[in-house]
Parts: C-alpha cells; structure tokens; sequence
C-alpha cells in the first residue's frame, strides 16, 4: 500500500491530497505535525517537509508537485488536456516561487518584516491580475474543465484569501472569487479536508480509499 504523510492544513499537502483522490487507490494516511515530526519520516526524507508519499514499491516522492505530476500523469490525463503537463508544471513552479513569499509575508505579518503585511499583500497582486484574466471567459484557469494547474493552485490562493476574507471577497477580482468559492464547496476539495488524529509511531495510519469515479 502506498504511504502518505501529511498535514491537514499545509497548502502543499492539499494540492497532492487532490491530486492522489484522482485516483483509485489505498493509501495508508499518516498525519502529522510539523512540530512533532515522526522519526519515520525524516528517515525517508530528511527535509522534514509534508506532504512525503511512499509509492507500494518504496519511491519516496517529497516535493508536492512531484506527486501531483505522479498522481495525474499515471491516472488522471484529463487533467492536463490544456497546455499539456509540462507547460501547466512550469507555471505551478513560477507560481510556488514568486507567489509563496509574499503570501507568506502577508499571513505571518512578522514583527521584523521590513515592510507592512500590506506591502506583501499588494506584491502579489500581479498573480491574481494574472488568475482573473483567466477566468474571465471560463470556469477554471484554463478551459471548462478543472486542471492540474487549478488543484495545485487554489490551497494558496485560499490561504491568500483567508488572511483578510473580507478584503479578498471586495477586491474587484470578481472572476477569482468566484472561482475559489466553488473550489471550496467542491467535492473534491471538501473529501481531502478530513480530519485524522496525529499518528503514531509503530502503529498504522488511516486506510484512505480513493476513487476517482467520485470526482469525475
Ligand atoms: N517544496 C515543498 C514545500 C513543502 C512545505 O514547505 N511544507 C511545509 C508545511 S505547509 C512544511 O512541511 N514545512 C516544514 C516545517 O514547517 O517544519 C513541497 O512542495 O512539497
């Protein structure tokens, strides 16, 4: 069975738990905390980031957009019928380098910080310009149809969102909130937010059966 360890609320384990529900699969769900971090896990990936998944043949895949491309590229092409793979994987990478610091700045508003969480907020704007042009036309990032790109995005953009809900919710961006409200009453978003008791070492974690008929 493949292992996965996680955290419920880390936006990066998000997007690969979307992407493993794609599928039809047992996976052994190991939830963590990132203050208490299992010695199991740093033993297969020392970085001590979430998510880790280890395939049922023992390929330990530690960056999350790996495992998305993992996850869709073997069962679920569908997901990425526009632009093709690559193409969606270099924006995700734009994206997760560019967009990530300044949210982080935002949300953390740390006491150091060299400018007001405002500044940071109004530094990514550019990226949801970007998103809401997109949507203009469509209901997902790139078509009708949900893409690898929208999954790996939106547990950022909810997390930009709910630093300040109200703020987010008036910015006239209309096309983006729209959006992100229906990724969050979403099936597929809402399956992968249950919450599991933190595992512990030597015993087995929660069985998750995915099914990709649920989401198609
Ligand atoms: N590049 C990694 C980043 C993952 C990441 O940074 N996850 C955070 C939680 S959201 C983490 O595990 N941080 C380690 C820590 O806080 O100790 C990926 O895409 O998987």
């Amino acid at each position: 069975m493949h292992t996965l360890y996680s955290f419920r609320r880390c936006p990066y384990a998000m997007r690969g738990r979307m992407a493993l529900s794609l599928m039809d699969t047992q996976i052994e769900v190991r939830e963590i905390l990132l203050r208490d971090k299992p010695a199991a896990l740093l033993a297969v990936s020392p970085k001590g980031t979430v998510p880790v998944f280890i395939t049922a043949e023992g390929q330990v895949i530690d960056e999350s957009l790996d495992l998305v491309v993992w996850a869709i590229g073997e069962n679920a092409p569908q997901w990425v019928k526009y632009g093709g793979l690559t193409e969606q994987k270099n924006y995700i990478e734009k994206f997760d380098q560019e967009f990530k610091p300044f949210l982080d700045a935002y949300k953390y508003d740390r006491r150091n910080a060299e400018h007001p969480a405002t500044y940071y907020r109004d530094s990514a704007l550019p990226w949801l310009d970007d998103l809401e042009q997109c949507l203009q036309n469509q209901d997902y990032l790139l078509g009708d149809v949900p893409q690898m790109q929208d999954i790996a995005l939106m547990p950022f953009i909810r997390q930009f969102a709910f630093v300040d809900k109200q703020w987010f919710d008036a910015q006239p961006r209309p096309n983006l909130v729209r959006w992100l409200e229906a990724w969050l009453s979403n099936d597929l978003f809402t399956s992968i937010m249950t919450k599991y008791g933190q595992w512990e070492e030597g015993t087995r974690g929660e069985i998750w059966l995915t099914s990709a008929d649920h989401h198609s």
